[in-house]
């Protein structure tokens, strides 16, 4: 099988991008890692919009034909490499992390999109500066149920192996910074997330992307 996945380095593609590390290490099935600069407007072209009329990354060309929605992405993966491990088996257990893959990608995600793009939802300073105060306070909110979820696992989401949820979770922490949330005011999700950081298929993704979770500075007065 051929697989192309057209990536833009920190954003949620990181998702899939780590998903597909742990496809190749735990089945030798590689991919074609395709760097979209969104700062030069590279999802904009109509090449780039054939492949995903959203004009958004990612998207997983398989054997020629491309894929969008995270969600999809990481089902048709864990379907077509079961031993990755990326999804739960148990129907009820996969139910849940879809359950809660989902919840990642329709709510926290554009949360913080109201956070890093307010210009998008309201017209004035003063309304965009409302917008992003309370979607902060809303993405607080997400990280702690997160939090919830994480402080306590054993090693990363679902026990020893590396899933799509660990590369989410990873990926909403780091957005956090620029949010104004310190990791470290979230300690158990920093010390779950300093766990999925040196697993492998998470690594290897990062040194690709060169991105670190650094994006946290503190207000200066
Ligand atoms: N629901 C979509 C979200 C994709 C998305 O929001 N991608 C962002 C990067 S995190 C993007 O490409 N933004 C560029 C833009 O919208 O201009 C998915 O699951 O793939």
């Amino acid at each position: 099988m051929n697989l192309e996945l057209y990536f833009a380095p920190g954003a949620c593609s990181f998702v899939p991008h780590a998903a597909l590390e742990a496809v190749k290490a735990a089945t030798g099935q590689a991919f074609e890692p395709r760097l979209v600069k969104l700062h030069k407007g590279e999802h904009r072209t109509p090449e780039y919009l054939a492949r995903n009329p959203n004009g958004q990354v990612p998207v997983l060309v398989v054997d020629g034909k491309p894929l969008d929605q995270i969600v999809a992405i990481i089902d048709f993966l864990d379907r077509g490499f079961p031993n990755a491990g990326l999804l739960p088996l148990e129907p009820w257990a996969r139910a849940q992390a879809m359950s809660q893959l989902a919840w990642m990608n329709n709510t926290v995600h554009p949360t913080f999109t109201h956070v890093f793009r307010a210009a998008d939802f309201a017209a004035s300073e003063d309304a965009q500066a409302e917008v992003k105060k309370i979607a902060q306070a809303k993405y607080r909110q997400c990280l702690e149920r997160i939090q919830d979820w994480v402080a306590g696992a054993r090693k990363f989401w679902y026990g020893d192996q590396i899933t799509a949820h660990d590369a989410y979770a990873f990926t909403l922490l780091r957005w956090g910074g620029y949010a104004g949330i310190d990791p470290k005011s979230l300690p158990g999700y920093l010390a779950y997330v300093e766990r999925v950081m040196a697993a492998p298929p998470v690594a290897a993704a990062l040194e690709r992307e060169r991105v670190k979770l650094d994006t946290y500075k503190p207000a200066t007065s």
